[in-house]
């Protein structure tokens, strides 16, 4: 604990009593003119703004303005049935008198139940549980050199995109918050048509062939005989398909890591796992794997935090990405690439072409060649995030395949499950998949239908001069040449045998963490194997563990009650990853991963300051402004939602109680000083269990003056390097984010694992 004896509380005038103090709005506070909040336009868990377009004009694109040529306005319309036929009446069916049947002459009734009948569509199979943003993307130099790619060649080219986040087993209404793998995929609307990168938080995937991919999806998703669990992979079906298919070790590694629980949407890398081609004007070609390093930093949630978010507010990342928008904090993603000349491919020790294979990027460093800023939530979830349909097949010139076999099974998947999910062929013409180009073809007629064509809808044609025609003599320069490469070979059914060693890699992500890394990871496995019934399951996955690293088996097994036999641990280890045994960007907090991987920030953050009635209302104010000029968003939490009176007779506007508003959802805790404040607090259980948790959860408390007797009276350990203790506002606030910077207080780990709560 670090102390400061300059002492400001218990000093203050009293003064306007019937003021009111209120922290997101300008305000001023007693005589104390110059203290005015300058707040953000609209900090998270204020009133909600209109939604998209209309609340901030001025953020617009040539997506968003495309999207509005079909929004309906009905502002001063007449409410009407789908025909346009206008409705005097929508409360009351048409009936035979008052009491009597009702006619099937009503179209009006039959038209409205009959649409709402068939409001649902199927969900995505995978991946059914989203958030997504509109944003931009600009390149910072031309990328001439490596691929003629349109959008990019040139830094003042904006390119819309629409990004969805989302968990992978659940459902639509399943939690955000649990242990899963992300996906990240981004539609870049380019003047050459649409490119879809659609990646996840991980850099490499669970299986090689995408021949596997029901199978692993059959495995992880719920149990078929009673539908159990949701959202969750810790049940036997997905650990008896990982313990019998080795080459998903290494996913499974970050899925059981801190990767697999992220702080936020915004926090997370993302990767576009496969090896793609790049082709220049010239024709040359260059291997490369995309990345998305995130400029608020890579930062994870806690087990325990994660289970209780999941009660607490299952939407906890959508509400977040949300907010974070509507406050102005951005989401920002550097766009980075590993670019691999084609004489290098086969320099490493594992293939390029294998998706369970990242390339360790101190072998090969991640360039950064744009940047990615999403400021704009959708209009409707619905026509946007639920409507979108992403396809790795959507690729614009000047980008390519690889022989990847996991990449080359996908694009056919995406554009068929497009095709139930979204009811026929048609689906490009949502307004949300549109491309911003036009588009032209002899396709016609299906499900759905909009855009009127010609006379003539095939090829040569001599009705309408034979339009549109293949490029040239079409306007545009030609897509889809692919990359000419010789291929020769017998038809086969045979994995590579370069594909075939599981564990080099996941004993490298193991060997590359921290201590409190590895734990956590330990840890993931335990709960996982825990809640798995069937013995020889378990004890198939320890078996595989072995094969990776002796002391994670050995811990992994004690947890969940296994022995290792001597045989097993005699299993010889995997070597090196050429010639590496850590790679630092594989850890998320390690020293070196923090200074390679990412630009931490504390904006956008959140605290939660405590108090009641006799609060120290001027320091309060003091602590928020100090907390704002800084990104961090604070919110004042009170037994109840209303107002309290300050210490110096002012009214002080709560935002919550504590009650709704655990310490789950905060980042941090401050209380400020206060006689009667303090002592309310320390009758108020709710407001002990938020320091508590906020101790467990190895989150900054910040004390200022009488609160350290709160502190002392919950009998948590002291001192602590993340209990700070100041009676000066603005030092208070300044420590306190010092701490927030390191995202957690590490050291506190073990003795935080003893207290209860
Ligand atoms: Fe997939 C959706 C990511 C392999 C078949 N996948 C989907 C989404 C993401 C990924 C982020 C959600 C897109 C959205 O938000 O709408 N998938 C991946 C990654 C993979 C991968 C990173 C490997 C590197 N996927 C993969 C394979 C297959 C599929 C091998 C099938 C052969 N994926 C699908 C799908 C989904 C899908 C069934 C479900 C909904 C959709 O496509 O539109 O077609």
């Amino acid at each position: 604990m670090k102390e400061d004896t300059h002492h400001e509380s218990g000093n203050h005038k009293k003064s306007e009593p019937d003021k009111t103090v209120s922290s997101h709005r300008h305000a001023e506070i007693g005589q104390e003119a110059s203290l005015k909040l300058s707040g953000s336009t609209h900090p998270p868990g204020a009133a909600p703004m209109s939604p998209g377009i209309e609340k901030s004009p001025e953020i617009s694109n040539d997506k968003l303005r495309q999207l509005e040529k079909s929004k309906d306005v009905p502002a001063g319309e007449a409410l009407t049935t789908n025909q346009g036929i206008k409705i005097a009446d929508n409360q009351n069916s048409l009936s035979v008198g008052e009491r009597g049947a009702i006619l099937l002459e009503d179209f009006m009734l039959r038209e409205k139940i009959t649409h709402f009948d068939h409001e649902r569509i199927p969900e995505r199979v995978v991946h059914a549980r989203g958030a997504a943003v509109h944003g931009f993307f600009q390149v910072y130099k031309p990328l001439t050199h490596l691929t003629k790619a349109g959008f990019l060649q040139q830094p003042d080219i904006e390119t819309p995109v629409f990004v969805r986040f989302s968990t992978v087993q659940g459902s639509r209404g399943s939690a955000d918050t649990v242990r899963d793998i992300r996906g990240w995929a981004t539609k870049f609307y380019t003047h050459e048509g649409n490119f879809d990168l659609v990646g996840n938080n991980t850099p490499v995937f669970f299986i090689q062939d995408a021949i596997k991919f029901p199978d692993l999806v059959h495995a992880v998703k719920p149990e078929p005989h009673n539908e159990i669990p949701q959202g969750q992979s810790a049940h036997d079906t997905f650990w008896d398909f990982v313990s019998l298919q080795p080459e998903t070790l290494h996913n499974v590694m970050w899925a059981m890591s801190d990767r697999g629980i992220p702080r936020s949407y915004r926090m997370m890398e993302g990767f576009g796992i496969h090896t793609f081609k790049m082709i220049n004007a010239e024709g040359q070609c260059h291997f490369v794997r995309f990345h998305w390093k995130p400029l608020y930093g890579v930062a994870s949630l806690l087990w325990d935090e994660a289970q209780l978010i999941t009660g607490r507010d299952p939407d906890f990342h959508r509400r977040e990405l949300w907010e974070a928008i509507e406050a102005g904090d951005y989401p920002e993603y550097e766009l980075g690439l590993q670019i691999i000349p084609m004489q290098d491919e086969h320099r490493f020790d594992f293939d390029i072409l294998e998706p369970t294979k990242l390339i360790p990027e101190s072998l090969v460093p991640v360039q950064r060649v744009g940047k990615m800023t999403l400021n704009r939530n959708p209009d409707n979830y619905f026509c946007e995030t639920e409507q979108v349909a992403f396809c790795p097949a959507n690729l614009v010139p000047g980008l390519d395949f690889s022989d990847d076999p996991l990449l080359q099974g996908r694009p056919f998947s995406y554009l068929d499950t497009q095709i139930s999910r979204l009811g026929g062929p048609n689906f490009h013409e949502i307004p949300i998949n549109k491309p911003l180009c036009p588009f032209h073809n002899h396709q016609r007629d299906g499900q759905h239908r909009m855009s009127v064509s010609g006379a003539a809808n095939y090829e040569p044609n001599s009705i309408d001069n034979n339009w549109p025609r293949e490029t040239p003599p079409g306007a545009r320069e030609g897509g889809g040449s692919t990359f000419k490469q010789p291929v020769n070979g017998e038809k086969i059914r045979q994995r590579s045998g370069s594909f075939s060693d599981h564990y080099s890699q996941p004993r490298l992500f193991w060997l590359s963490q921290t201590d409190y890394e590895q734990a956590h990871i330990v840890d993931g496995f335990s709960f996982e194997l825990g809640k798995v019934q069937r013995p020889w399951i378990r004890k198939r996955v320890v078996d595989q563990l072995c094969y990776i690293d002796k002391d994670l088996a050995k811990r992994v097994a004690q947890q969940v009650g296994i022995s290792i036999s001597p045989a097993q641990l005699a299993y010889p280890l995997p070597n090196p990853v050429n010639g590496l045994t850590v790679e630092p960007s594989l850890s998320i907090y390690g020293e070196n991963a923090r200074e390679v991987a990412v630009d931490y920030r504390i904006k956008s953050r959140q605290v939660a300051l405590l108090v009641a009635d006799g609060v120290c209302g001027e320091a309060v104010i003091r602590m928020i402004r100090r907390l704002e000029q800084q990104g961090v968003h604070a919110k004042i939490l009170a037994p109840s939602v209303g107002e309290i009176t300050t210490l110096q007779g002012l009214n002080l506007e709560v935002n919550d109680s504590f009650e709704g508003n655990t310490s789950v959802l905060f980042d941090a805790a401050i209380v400020p000083t206060g006689k009667e404040s303090v002592a309310t607090l320390m009758q108020n259980g709710a407001a002990k269990y938020f320091l508590i948790q906020s101790f467990k959860h190895l989150k900054g408390i910040g004390l200022q003056g009488e609160a350290s007797a709160l502190y002392s009276a919950l009998s948590l350990p002291a001192p602590d390097e993340g209990v700070i203790v100041n009676n000066t506002p603005q030092h208070l606030v300044d420590e306190l984010t010092a701490v927030m910077k390191q995202h957690r207080v590490w050291s506190r780990e073990k003795v935080a694992a003893t207290i209860a709560g």
